[in-house]
């Protein structure tokens, strides 16, 4: 009678019965997910997190639709991974390079980033360490760039992003950008739409449980509001929450009111920009890349966060 030697896959199954926790909602998910099944968000996160002692802190942007958001943040990270002292940013993973990449590339050749599509599974998420003067130990953070249409339809639909409401619920700083050419052009939609934003935010926060008897709840983030496509308007730079107050007075009153920690800013990448038709659309150009302003609003931000 022959023989035969089956190996058992047994150790696989019970690999299988650990769950694995989603850095961003905790949802369980199996050790080899590349998704959270839940939110999308990628679990290379929580292995990162997991294999270090310190926890990644959570840095959103936001703004609406078209507000720059990837070119600023395509913009900073390249920035601070290029500036050596101050403030320094190191990428975690080759992932948390691609935004720096496809944005650099894309200005490189004079043309601005695609927009960001809407699927939660095709956002670039940039996981980095941050030294910083002054203090001893670096920084983590993920911060991801998030599509502004998702943002929109997250805070008029809850639930339809679960990943924008579990993001935003435990980031600590929050970067809300507002587009000052929108601004410039007469429309008073980007006062009404970062008020928005603000109100979910503060709204959120005070629905938080607080936690065991006795925990205070965790304080509001901190939000700089940056005025993006600055070279649309060079008073901004002057005075931001002067300008803020004249251009978008229900956003000011409200972060007055609601924001114990906020601060205005100005910022633009490009110095020069044309136009050119292609399939009959009107497409921006850039033809001078000339960051003013682009790291004040993170480096306020970071001198704001909790030490860890
Ligand atoms: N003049 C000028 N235009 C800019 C600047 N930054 C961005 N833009 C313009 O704004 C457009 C949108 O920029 P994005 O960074 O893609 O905007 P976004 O907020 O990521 O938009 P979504 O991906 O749709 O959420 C670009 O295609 C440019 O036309 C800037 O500094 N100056
Ligand atoms: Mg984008
Ligand atoms: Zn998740």
């Amino acid at each position: 009678m022959s023989k035969a030697t089956v190996s058992l896959d047994s150790y696989q199954l019970a690999q299988y019965a650990v769950q694995v926790p989603c850095y961003i909602c905790e949802g369980g998910n199996n050790h080899d997910a590349e998704l959270c099944r839940y939110c999308q968000a990628p679990m290379a996160l929580a292995h990162q997190a997991r294999a270090q002692k310190v926890h990644p802190q959570m840095i959103a942007t936001i703004g609406t639709a078209d507000a720059g958001k990837t070119v600023y943040l395509g913009m900073l990270t390249d920035m601070l991974s290029r500036q050596a002292k101050n403030l320094h940013l190191t990428a975690r993973g080759a992932f948390s390079v691609s935004l720096q990449q496809h944005t650099i590339a894309s200005l490189s050749r004079c043309r601005f980033p695609a927009k960001t599509p809407n699927e939660p599974d095709r956002w670039n998420w940039v996981h980095c360490q941050v030294r910083m003067d002054g203090r001893r130990q670096p920084a983590e953070l993920i911060m991801p760039d998030l599509a502004g249409e998702a943002i929109l339809e997250e805070i008029d639909h809850p639930g339809t992003y679960p990943v924008i409401k579990a993001f935003l619920s435990r980031c600590v700083g929050l970067m809300l950008l507002v587009d000052s050419a929108r601004l410039e052009e007469g429309e008073n939609d980007q006062d009404f739409f970062t008020m928005k934003i603000v109100t979910y935010l503060t709204e959120m926060h005070r629905q938080q449980p607080t936690g065991k008897k006795g925990r205070k709840p965790a304080p509001l983030p901190a939000v700089s509001i940056v005025f993006t496509k600055a070279d649309h308007c060079d008073e901004s730079f002057e005075d931001p929450a002067a300008y803020a107050r004249r251009r978008t007075p229900g956003l000011f009153q409200l972060c007055k009111e609601q924001l114990p920690r906020h601060e205005f800013f100005a910022a633009c990448v490009v110095g020069a920009y044309t136009y050119r038709w292609e399939l009959e659309t009107k497409v921006q150009v850039p033809l001078r890349i000339e960051p003013r302003g682009i790291i004040p609003p993170f480096a306020w931000l970071m001198q704001q966060l909790p030490k860890t």
